[in-house]
């Protein structure tokens, strides 16, 4: 399934993706709330973030969620 992925408290760029064990470097550069994910695909993403704490991020279909695909980013 497809996977839009979403990082909470500020915005991150897609820096590349991979899928089937090809990397793709992101041929334009956005800031981003969501990003969808495609099956078996993956992403480096960059951000910057100014304050400490932890920052969640999940998948936002609520049922993903639900089932686990969440996790906090603890800044420091
Ligand atoms: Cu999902």
């Amino acid at each position: 399934m497809n996977h839009p992925f979403h990082l909470h408290g500020t915005q991150f760029q897609v820096v590349e993706r991979e899928s089937d064990g090809v990397t793709t470097a992101e041929p334009f550069r956005a800031w981003r709330d969501v990003v969808n994910v495609k099956p078996g695909q993956t992403m480096q993403i960059a951000t910057m973030q100014s304050m400490s704490g932890e920052r969640m991020f999940h998948c936002h279909i609520i049922e993903h969620e639900v089932l686990g695909m969440m996790g906090a980013l603890k800044v420091i």
